[in-house]
């Protein structure tokens, strides 16, 4: 019986130095086995790329401006270093956004990426972080990042908020970046903000004049349009608030043009 205790032990010892020293030469050969193809890599490398094209005369180099992209266009931040693989099977080290913005704008059409290192880590909007295990995984993470909820992920959508307004026209200060424009300070851009100035009228309602175009609407002639203007009638009441949006005296609820404009 002691024989067979004392081998028994043995055995189980032997299982765990060799389970230890696998574990340990897996870690080691991590670089090597874990790079794998990944679409997905592709697609946000070249979405950077085209989002930070420098002939547009602006300077999107700051890893404050990236950062944010990736954050409100895909719902995540690298958590760094992160290793990516080119076309051509040579291998960078990624160590921050902003090393990140140069291997994108590097690419060329003959030289790009293809791969990534799996495992790797990702930082959520709400600051938690989500271990990606493969592609699966990092194309579900970029598929669900969907602001407006409508099955089209944002950085495919047009229209991130649904709220009339294209992305490209949110762009309020005319910069070429679209994710410091936040009209009502409320942290989300407008062009992923459904309520832009925030005054209870969801942007694609404030098309007063109903002609399918939300951008041309300017009830007070103030040059801010109604959708960016949280007192659409200059009548000093919030419109949200606002029973009388025309302030023409009848109540909106009595009015029979519904859309309580000035012409009333
Ligand atoms: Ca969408
Ligand atoms: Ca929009
Ligand atoms: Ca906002
Ligand atoms: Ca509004």
């Amino acid at each position: 019986m002691k024989t067979k205790h004392f081998f028994k032990i043995t055995l189980i010892l032997l299982a765990i130095l060799t389970g230890f020293s696998s574990c340990k030469k897996e870690d080691s050969q991590t670089e090597e086995t874990g790079i794998q193809e990944s679409e997905t890599a592709r697609i946000i490398t070249e979405y950077i790329q085209q989002n930070y094209v420098v002939s547009r005369g602006f300077n999107m180099r700051s890893s404050n401006s990236i950062d944010d992209l990736l954050s409100f266009d895909f719902c995540f931040n690298f958590v760094y270093p992160i290793t990516l693989s080119y076309n051509n099977g040579s291998i960078v080290v990624v160590n921050n956004s902003n090393e990140l913005l140069n291997v994108a704008t590097g690419m060329t059409p003959a030289l790009y990426i293809t791969g990534i290192e799996f495992p790797f880590n990702i930082q959520l909007p709400d600051g938690t972080t989500q271990t990606i295990h493969n592609e699966s995984e990092f194309r579900t993470a970029i598929n669900s990042c969907d602001a407006d909820h409508d099955g089209s992920p944002n950085y495919q959508d047009t229209d991130d908020d649904n709220d009339g307004i294209p992305d490209t026209e949110e762009d309020i200060n005319h910069n070429g970046s679209n994710t410091d424009d936040d009209t009502d300070g409320d942290g989300t851009p407008n062009y992923q903000d459904d309520d832009d100035d925030n005054d209870g009228v969801p942007t694609a309602d404030e098309d007063n004049d109903h002609n399918g175009n939300v951008a041309d609407d300017d009830s007070d002639h103030d040059g801010t349009p109604d959708y960016l203007d949280t007192d659409s009638d200059n009548d000093g009441i919030n419109d949200g608030s606002d029973n009388d949006a025309d302030g023409d005296g009848v109540n909106d609820d009595d009015e029979n043009d519904d859309n309580n404009d000035d012409d009333d």
